[in-house]
């Protein structure tokens, strides 16, 4: 044992050798790490044994010593045909899980034929709209032996509902279906914006979820609670963990409060959560998320051992990857994975190279992949149980995220639950914060990202990408759809969709279930778009407005020249226009990613542009009606999931179409260097990918303006 004056000598030598200066690490979470631990910071700490309450070391005894993590790639683009093909691939290549990704137009529960889906069709993910989609989608994977994840929110009982039936028809029965339906819609609310109805009729779906599949589909996980998007909206690790309890914790009171027994469906609910770069951080976040769930859990009156084990899915972080230079990604994914690992993750996906502009080729799919059998088959990772447990760092670090997060925990408990919390908007808010002050650290060069603000090459090589023809698709899935609308027996099918749109404007029920009801509709054959439509006669089309947070990405600019150089341009201009310029930053097709476009409204408003924030999911109509109204200077387009090459050049030629050339329209996102030329020949006027230096943008954005501004190298 270490004793004190030990202790004191190791700090007098450290701060010799490093002549006095401050060695503590204060994190984003608020953490203050230091830069030694010792057996004095784990004194009272037992983290117990792995396959026993708490769960701390893991939810099995013998862990991937006895069975390795899930290798389950998140994957789907273009038709059933080519997703189910490309599954069909990486099975063959060592994959172990599936894990379905639908398009937009599915997430928000209109058919492809729908007029505000044109961009989005088949371009994020496959599009599915009838059961003959998800019979295609699984051709020749049975699914009484593969696990199929399928991450939806919004249009989840319409797609869980052709799950069960292309299940029925490849002669498997309910009982033997594996796999997890996401299912989690406060995060929706909060951060992913694929929500469909509001708030109150989208928790009741989730109750009758987990009715249905308690009393017929004992093997499948009704839901996936998820930290993931928080964290890639911006949250610190600190709130992802403590937002996803919270969640966890509110549904199943709903689950209670709509008559079922806890121990009878909690044993299936399962979590998700991202790992970023903050390798020791995010080992201690799973094992410290596994002790307050079973605490959560205990509180909440569970009995049985299961109900209180938390078991997850992670993926590797979309956010910490980089245009610039990406095969740096494959180191950041491998670090990544290994924390996953680390900490004790049921299941895996690890993102591919190239996933800061295009969806994984066949290529990079084929490393990311390869980047989890590599640590699984070569490394001998797996054949020690919780290897870092005892580790004094780790110990301590798990336990004083378990403290913090409780403290989040509490006091949303105490205002009355997550649901209630989420309507407030605070977590919201707190996660905005934390992504416009990570963003002015990223641009102000104090979080370093190699590639992109510091190492940064002079020429970068193009990527070979994946490229998807969403008109052909959108053709295809349109023809397919009239089939079969044309072959299906018209009564029977409106029969169905009568019943369902009675049973949503009823109260819920053991009876009057949405999902069996809409298990009976897929059956008669009708669409994704009719199924939600049912529904929505009596739950609505929930929408929300933007407000960006203020003075947060400003605050650390303080005093710096480059940045008052800006302000000072946006002052010149307001002088010569009479009023400030304005931007409006829109959100066009049902693209709800608003993490970039929350951020640059934050950080424009800042520097003094009067900044409009478009609502989500317009229509190129939709935003050029509001530009004009709202008499902005510039339109920033912000697309983060591929439908740029469609909708931005609809936008810029209704602008023409009235007359406004004047208004100069940028684009911002995920958007692939190959189509920049395609872009600017359309008339974008600045593209902005991921690494933009935000204040840089701003000071094209006031040369587009006319304004004389200086380039950076002529700041200081
Ligand atoms: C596991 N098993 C063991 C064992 N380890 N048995 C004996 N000894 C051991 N050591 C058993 C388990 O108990 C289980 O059986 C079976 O093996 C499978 O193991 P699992 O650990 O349950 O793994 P898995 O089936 O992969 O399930 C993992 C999960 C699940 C519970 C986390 O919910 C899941 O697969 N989630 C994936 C979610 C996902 O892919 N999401 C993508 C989101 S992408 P039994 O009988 O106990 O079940 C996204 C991006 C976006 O969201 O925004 O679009
Ligand atoms: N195929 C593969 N990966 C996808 N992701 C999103 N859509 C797809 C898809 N269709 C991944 C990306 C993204 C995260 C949310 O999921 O890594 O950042």
């Amino acid at each position: 044992m270490t004793d004190t004056s030990s202790i004191a000598d190791w700090q007098a030598l450290a701060a010799k050798e490093v002549k006095g200066k401050d060695l503590d690490w204060h994190t984003p979470e608020g953490i203050v790490v230091k830069p030694l631990y010792t057996a004095d910071d784990v004194a009272d700490l037992d983290p117990g044994l792995p396959g026993f309450a708490p769960f701390t070391r893991g939810v099995r005894a013998s862990m991937y010593a006895g069975r390795p993590w899930t290798i389950r790639q998140y994957a789907g683009f273009s038709t059933a045909e080519e997703s189910n093909a490309f599954y069909r691939r990486n099975l063959a290549a060592g994959q172990k899980g599936l894990s379905v990704a639908f398009d937009l137009a599915t997430h928000r529960g209109y058919d492809s034929d729908h007029p505000r889906v044109t961009g989005d069709v088949g371009k994020a993910g496959v599009a599915i709209d009838t059961i003959d989609d998800m019979k295609i989608l699984f051709d020749g994977i049975p699914l009484d032996k593969m696990s199929v994840s399928m991450t939806m929110n919004g249009a989840v009982i319409p797609i869980l509902a052709f799950f069960i039936v292309a299940g029925e028809e490849q002669g498997v029965a309910q009982a033997e279906l594996d796999g997890t339906i996401q299912n989690d819609i406060l995060k929706e609310f909060m951060v992913r914006n694929t929500y469909i109805y509001p708030p109150e009729p989208s928790m009741r779906i989730i109750s009758d979820i987990f009715g249905y599949t308690s009393r017929n589909m004992p093997k499948f996980n009704s839901i996936s609670i998820s930290g993931y998007h928080m964290q890639e909206a911006g949250a610190t690790q600190l709130q992802e963990l403590a937002f996803t309890i919270a969640d966890g914790a509110e549904y199943v009171r709903y689950g209670v409060a709509s008559g079922l027994d806890i121990d009878k469906f909690a044993g299936r609910l399962s979590f998700f959560f991202a790992i970023g770069m903050n390798f020791f951080m995010e080992i201690a976040k799973l094992r410290a998320a596994r002790v307050l769930w079973h605490r959560v859990m205990t509180n909440l009156g569970a009995k049985d051992e299961r109900s209180k084990m938390l078991r997850t899915h992670c993926q590797t972080s979309g956010v910490s990857l980089t245009e610039q230079d990406p095969y740096n990604n494959v180191m950041r994914t491998t670090i990544e994975a290994m924390a996953a690992m680390l900490g004790g993750t049921q299941s895996l996906h690890t993102n591919a190279l190239d996933e800061a502009i295009a969806l994984p080729t066949d290529f990079s799919a084929r490393i990311a992949r390869n980047t989890q059998i590599v640590i699984q088959e070569e490394t001998g990772m797996t054949k020690v149980v919780d290897p870092l447990g005892g580790s004094y760092y780790i110990e301590a670090l798990t336990q004083e995220l378990v403290d913090k997060a409780w403290e989040i925990i509490e006091r949303i408990e105490r205002e009355g639950g997550m649901a209630k919390a989420v309507a407030a908007g605070w977590p919201k808010a707190m996660i905005e914060e934390a992504a416009a002050a990570r963003q002015a650290r990223v641009d102000r060069g104090e979080d370093v990202i190699v590639g992109v603000n510091k190492y940064r090459l002079a020429n970068e090589d193009l990527l070979e990408t994946l490229e998807v023809d969403n008109e052909k698709v959108r053709q295809g899935q349109i023809a397919r759809i009239a089939k079969v609308k044309a072959e299906r027996d018209a009564a029977a099918c409106e029969a169905a969709l009568q019943a369902l749109r009675d049973g949503a404007a009823r109260p819920a029920s053991i009876d009057n279930n949405l999902l069996a009801l809409a298990v009976d509709a897929a059956r008669a054959r009708a669409t994704l778009g009719e199924i939600s439509s049912a529904m929505e006669e009596s739950f609505n089309r929930y929408g929300t407005q933007p407000t960006p947070v203020k003075g947060v990405y400003a605050a650390p600019y303080e005093g710096d020249s480059r940045w008052q150089q800006v302000l000072d341009g946006v002052k010149a201009v307001e002088r010569r226009m009479g009023r400030k310029p304005k931007l409006l930053v829109a959100k066009m097709g049902q693209d709800g990613h608003d993490r970039g476009a929350n951020v640059i409204a934050s950080a424009f408003g800042d520097m003094g542009f009067d900044v409009v924030s478009g609502p989500l999911f317009q229509t190129p109509e939709e935003t050029v009606v509001l530009a004009l109204e709202s008499g902005v200077d510039v339109v920033g387009a912000s697309s983060l999931a591929a439908g740029h090459k469609t909708l931005i050049p609809e936008l810029i030629g209704k602008l023409r179409e009235r007359g406004r050339t004047d208004i100069k329209v940028i684009a911002g996102g995920v958007i692939p260097p190959q189509d920049y030329d395609y872009l600017r020949d359309a008339g974008v006027q600045g593209i902005y990918g991921p690494g933009s230096n935000v204040v840089e943008c701003a000071a094209d954005v006031l040369r587009l303006l006319g304004h004389n501004m200086p380039p950076l190298e002529e700041a200081a």
